[in-house]
């Protein structure tokens, strides 16, 4: 029964919330839309108010907001997902409305955001809003800032967007087996003048790692160093989105890293230059020319780069193990190891196992191996060259002439201009080019005497 004294308890607090927020406004908390695609979905115009170039999301969609009075409100739910990391291999992660990473939330800088979080995880939960600027009540740390959001509740956030940029957002409550599990997203600002540095295309990604035992689909939550799956937005070669651009178009790529190692991204074909990071833009007299970007763990990175070389330009992550997906780590180095004795010695200790990678590993590429159920090739992909070998954190940049704003559909593969692929030279014809003689006929350097200066007398000697 409502006593007296409830009531008027309860109609302070509204009339308090209301004149700080205007929650009386909120007729209801909105709809959660969810989404069980894993392509990338169109991008969603901006429906009043500033103009600017949405965002679009790698394998990834926007949250789409309601407006209600000058309030842009969101409706975040943080639950258990199946995500497929690329075609053959499914996960059981935690994300937001049906996906990992959430939805992209999208913003203009002076906007006000009513943002719900509904908890469907087994566990409390929070949202923190990294790299915004924001009263410290609604910086998302359980405990510090605010109570944790038990299992079943609905929370509210409310705030200004101060600052434009490119952000995150992720869970400060149980962190550590919450982002294990996939829970982030991002949070893009755009600048309240549309003419500031104004792109035609803007992609967006974050980058997660995973630990899967072979044939498991849950990750494991503790490990700290040994991770075998390198994603961007949870999946991996080939099941990220390529980035299609129109030629001469200008191209924002937004880059955020959740995982626990930093890495230098790299991109065929350009030269580009940091714009921003979570800390705000890069001012033009700050930046240096690069061709690799590292993105530092717990941050983001943006690039700009005008689209003027055509071609299928790959897009990856510089550190080789990245661009793999699960393999073991123990891997002994048989480069040059004789075949024929590495298998004899090999099937004596395990008959029928063949000895492999005494060319390198590349033919794992084309190779059809047993898998264990639910686990990806260490290596796969093919262009209309052959096997691409490759995995985890790589996709391609494709750039055409002609194609629509705003259309994003895989353009196929570059079409070189004639006499413009590297190409096998017929050597019978040519002739066989004069060569050195072979290291093994040269003397041997003088290793005893180590006489490095000058190094006169050993090896070069034999050059003349
Ligand atoms: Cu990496």
């Amino acid at each position: 029964m409502l006593s007296r004294r409830n009531f008027i308890a309860g109609s302070a607090g509204l009339i308090s919330a209301a004149a700080v927020s205007g929650r009386a406004q909120a007729a209801a908390i909105p709809e959660a839309p969810t989404m069980a695609s894993t392509a990338m979905q169109p991008p969603i115009p901006p429906s009043q108010g500033q103009e600017y170039q949405p965002t679009v999301t790698l394998n990834g969609w926007t949250l789409p907001w309601r407006m209600n009075g000058d309030w842009k409100e969101f409706h975040l739910v943080a639950e258990p997902v199946v995500r497929e990391i690329a075609p053959g291999m499914r996960a059981n992660l935690w994300g937001y409305n049906g996906q990992t990473p959430g939805p992209t939330i999208e913003g203009v800088e002076g906007d006000k955001v009513r943002i719900f979080v509904t908890n469907k995880l087994p566990e409390k939960t929070t949202v923190h809003w990294h790299g915004l600027l924001l009263p410290n009540g609604m910086d998302g740390v359980g405990g510090l800032t605010q109570p944790h959001i038990p299992v079943g509740k609905t929370f509210v956030y409310e705030f200004v967007l101060k600052n434009s940029g490119t952000f995150m957002y992720h869970p400060h409550s149980d962190e550590m087996v919450q982002m294990a599990m996939g829970m982030m997203g991002m949070f893009i600002v755009h600048p309240k003048n549309p003419n500031f540095r104004r792109v035609d295309r803007d992609f967006v990604f974050i980058m997660s790692a995973y630990q899967f035992d072979p044939g498991t689909a849950l990750p494991k939550v503790a490990e700290m160093l040994d991770f075998n799956i390198w994603t961007w937005n949870a999946r991996v070669f080939p099941g990220i989105d390529v980035l299609p651009v129109r030629l001469g178009d200008r191209v924002r790529v937004r880059m955020a890293n959740l995982t626990m190692t930093a890495h230098p991204i790299h991109l065929h074909g350009y030269h580009f230059a940091v714009s921003s990071t979570d800390g705000g833009w890069v001012p033009e007299s700050a930046q240096w020319p690069e061709t690799t970007i590292d993105v530092p763990v717990g941050a983001t990175r943006a690039f700009d780069v005008v689209a003027d070389a055509p071609g299928d330009w790959a897009f990856h992550c510089h550190k080789s193990h990245h661009t793999m997906n699960a393999m073991g780590h123990n891997v002994v180095n048989l480069i040059g190891a004789p075949q024929r004795s590495l298998t004899k010695a090999v099937s004596s200790v395990a008959p029928g196992v063949m000895a492999m990678g005494t060319d390198g590993m590349g033919m794992m590429g084309e190779m059809q191996m047993p898998l264990p159920f639910n686990t990806l090739p260490m290596m796969t992909g093919t262009g209309q060259f052959g096997p691409i070998e490759m995995g985890g954190m790589f996709t391609v940049m494709k750039v055409r002439e002609g194609l629509a704003p705003n259309d994003y559909k895989d353009p196929g593969p570059y079409k070189n201009p004639p006499g413009m692929v590297a190409h096998e030279v017929n050597v019978a014809e040519a002739g066989e080019p004069p060569r050195q003689p072979d290291a093994s006929e040269a003397p041997a350097m003088d290793m005893p005497g180590m006489d490095m200066p000058g190094m006169g007398h050993g090896g070069h000697q034999g050059h003349h």
